[in-house]
């Protein structure tokens, strides 16, 4: 069985999206292991999604090409420059998984992720990205309101925060045997940030499975907070008093503050936050004030200096 990486990567170029997921879903039918074996970052071994119904939290901005989406990303555990993840990810074992939800609950729980992706209905969720870099993207997650999953473990009085663990497996995953950062990714949220019904834990996009280097089989969406709040392929979510330490808010305090909400008016200390480029566009866009979630989302810091709670 020979299949040639660079006629599925023209294929992938030249081809409407449906049709060539079709054709990469009939190539997989027949060599699956020597598909995904064979063609990392292209035919990544995700599966339909069924039952997935529409949500009004959706923007109906042009979405981002699933190739964009899935082939630019930032992923640490797997490199640091954004074609890394897409090539070394796909080797990551997503089978058998668990979510330990944990910590200041009434009913802990170890989630297995097959139970888990039937215990909610999935929503398809358009939503923009706005990495602190300064891009941004607009994808179509498939997930849940986090607070659905909160609502059942019963966070008790002393809860106030909470904090997402990616895995740790410097066996799996080459950037962890590098000091980059201080594995494993951790990222946070105040309790009612995590309840927001725009924050979701995403199991898909474009209406499959993650892709690994997405952060598969879990990971966090917060679309008003810069890109690096969503931490990927979660193993643990804790429920804590103290506000959790964040993997960025360790490497660089003074560069990444624990809210890290979009805002046009807070600088970087090292660049603009005032404008973004959405890929695949050439000139670039103001950046919006809680990435045009203001409007849902800005309540929750009234009375709050956001240069301060940056
Ligand atoms: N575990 C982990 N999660 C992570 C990162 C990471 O390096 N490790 N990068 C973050 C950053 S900076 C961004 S912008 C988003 C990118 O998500 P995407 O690749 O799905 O677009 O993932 C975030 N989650
Ligand atoms: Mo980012």
């Amino acid at each position: 069985m020979l299949i040639k990486k660079a006629d599925v990567l023209k294929a992938a170029e030249i081809t409407p999206y449906e049709i060539y997921l079709k054709r990469r879903d009939f190539l997989r039918a027949g060599s699956a292991l020597a598909v995904s074996a064979l063609l990392p970052g292209v035919a990544e071994a995700t599966t339909r999604l069924s039952g997935i119904v529409s949500s009004p939290y959706s923007t109906s901005e042009e979405k981002t090409p699933y190739k964009d989406v899935t082939t630019y990303n930032n992923y640490y555990e797997f490199g640091t420059d954004k074609s890394d993840p897409a090539e070394n990810a796909q080797g990551l074992r997503t089978r058998p998984w668990t979510i330990s939800v944990e910590g200041a609950v009434k009913r802990p729980k170890i989630w297995d992720i097959d139970a888990l992706l039937k215990a909610f209905p999935i929503e398809e969720r358009i939503y923009r990205l706005r990495c602190v870099e300064g891009w941004s993207m607009v994808i179509p997650w498939e997930g849940f309101a986090l607070a659905n999953l909160i609502r059942q473990v019963e966070p008790t009085g002393s809860a106030r925060y909470v904090e997402f663990t990616t895995l740790h497996d410097p066996a799996q995953m080459p950037g962890q045997r590098s000091s980059v950062l201080n594995w494993p990714y951790t990222e946070g949220l105040r309790l009612d940030e995590a309840m927001h019904p725009l924050t979701i834990l995403a199991v898909g996009l474009y209406g499959q499975t993650l892709p690994n280097q997405n952060g598969a089989p879990v990971r966090l969406v917060v679309p008003w907070k810069y890109g690096f709040k969503s931490a990927k392929s979660i193993v643990r979510i804790r429920f804590v008093e103290q506000q959790p330490k964040t993997a960025w808010g360790r490497a660089a305090p003074s560069e990444y503050g624990f809210y890290s909400n979009v805002n046009p008016q807070v600088d970087h200390p090292r660049w603009s936050q005032a404008r973004e480029r959405r890929i695949g566009e050439f000139f670039k866009r103001k950046t919006e004030m809680f990435n045009g979630y203001g409007e849902q989302v800005a309540r929750l810091y009234q009375g709050m200096d956001l240069r301060k709670n940056f």
